[in-house]
């Protein structure tokens, strides 16, 4: 059984692997954990705003709620930005969230036809690499988002962290799993602290965005599996 790491889903080579793996810790895949843990029903990410609008007028009102990030910001006119913190069971609970943001769907789009496509990030690490460990699938794919096609620190660093959790039943099937690995071990025991140092976690602070930092800095907080369930849409497990 192998895993490989892509830092960016530029990387990504053809083929499909028997499971995806996808992080963005800052913050796309944090977020869809938080939400799915706050009781959102699923959420569908959208690459772009007019498909998102599209899908979300054909809900019944009330029940979607519209999540748009550009440069990090919320988009002027959508009820939600990427914030983790705002995903709260008040507000989500029972809601469809439609999501679109810079980096994070356009990773999961990359990987959308593996058979399983799973999201991780610190928060709900324990949970996926168990699930994988039961399930141990023949090829693993994590896939960083990055930033516009550039490698993120603070992605890699956690897919280092899953290979950490599961080196043990798996060979490393390319060199960036050993870079994330070794990656991960540098930084494991001050994440906020890498996280402040990453070009995006720097963009993310100049928005005020100091307690999105810890709160994705911590680990094994929710027990969900975010899922692929259909094209795009993701429940837990
Ligand atoms: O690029 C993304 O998908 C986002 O996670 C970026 S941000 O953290 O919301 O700025």
């Amino acid at each position: 059984m192998k895993l490989f790491v892509y830092h960016t889903p530029e990387a990504v080579p053809p083929g499909t692997p028997d499971c995806a793996i996808v992080v963005d810790i800052l913050r796309a895949t944090t977020t869809i954990a938080t939400a799915l843990a706050a009781g959102a029903e699923f959420v569908q990410v959208f690459a772009s705003l007019h498909d998102l609008d599209q899908v979300g007028n054909s809900y019944p009102p009330g029940y979607c709620l519209r999540a748009a990030e550009r440069g990090g910001k919320r988009v002027e006119g959508y009820d939600l930005g990427n914030s983790p913190l705002d995903y709260t069971p008040d507000r989500v609970k029972g809601k469809a969230i439609l999501l679109s943001t810079t980096n994070g769907t356009r990773a999961l789009q990359r990987v959308s036809h593996a058979p399983q496509v799973l999201t991780a990030a610190f928060v709900n690490l324990a949970v996926i690499t168990e699930l994988v460990q039961q399930q141990q699938p023949e090829t693993v794919w994590i896939v960083g988002s990055g930033w516009e096609g550039n490698f993120s620190l603070e992605d890699t660093a956690c897919a280092g962290a899953v290979v950490d959790r599961l080196s043990d039943r798996y060979e490393l099937g390319n060199d960036e799993a050993v870079a994330a690995h070794a990656l991960y071990s540098q930084w494991r025991h001050d994440l906020e602290k890498m996280f402040q140092r990453a070009s995006h976690g720097q963009r993310l602070l100049r928005l005020n965005g100091a307690a999105d930092l810890a709160y994705c800095a911590k680990c094994d907080l929710l027990r969900v599996v975010p899922c692929q369930k259909e094209m795009g849409v993701l429940r837990a497990l």
